[in-house]
């Protein structure tokens, strides 16, 4: 909700212009070959397209009235610089680092640091395939995982995020200051 002032008589004096300022921002980050998806290794990885995959995001986030910033990158370094990047002007990350969630330490050690609430999302079930994608270096510093319901999986990240970061935001908002708090027991 933007910015409002209630003045006498319930009038409410709301400015429209600041709606963007109070949006929850999120970085929906792909990784390596997630590019190639819809083209082949259909049976694995469905038939969508990247670009269907992303309108899909951006449209649920339309309704969640989230803005969101989806990116792709092949290189480990470019996925590290936009973790740390989304330390300042984002809520939260989804991230589906591909291959590099079986090897990158690197992006395990950029998501603990910018201790932002992280969801890890894999199109296909990571453990019910090969031995060397049941480990995920991510798994053990993300909010949580979702693995194995195709595209689905990005918008329930979406929607998950959507829910506790906006709990999150209703519980900072109506906390009782703590002088006030003092105040009311008399401490004062
Ligand atoms: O299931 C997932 O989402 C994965 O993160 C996908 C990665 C794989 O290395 C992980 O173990 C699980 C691979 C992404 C490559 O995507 C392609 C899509 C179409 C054609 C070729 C590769």
């Amino acid at each position: 909700m933007p910015p409002c002032w209630t003045l006498s008589r319930g009038i409410v004096l709301t400015f429209p212009g600041f709606e963007q300022y109070d949006m929850l921002r999120i970085r929906v980050l792909h990784g390596p070959n997630l590019n190639l998806l819809g083209t082949r290794e259909q049976l694995i990885y469905g038939t969508m397209s990247l670009d269907a995959l992303d309108s899909a995001i951006t449209k649920l986030a339309k309704e969640l009235a989230v803005k969101v910033d989806l990116r792709q990158s092949n290189s480990e370094g470019e996925l590290v610089t936009w973790i740390q990047e989304a330390r300042t002007g984002y809520d939260g990350i989804i991230i589906n680092p591909a291959a590099y969630t079986h090897t990158s330490i690197a992006i395990r050690d950029a998501i603990a640091a910018v201790g932002l609430p992280t969801v890890e999302v894999h199109l296909s079930n990571i453990h019910q395939r090969e031995e060397f994608r049941h480990r995920s270096y991510v798994a053990g510093v993300v909010l949580g995982q979702i693995a194995g319901l195709g595209p689905t999986g990005y918008l329930l990240a979406l929607r998950g995020l959507h829910d506790l970061l906006t709990a999150s935001r209703r519980r900072t908002k109506t906390a009782t200051p703590a002088v006030s708090r003092r105040t009311a027991k008399g401490t004062t």
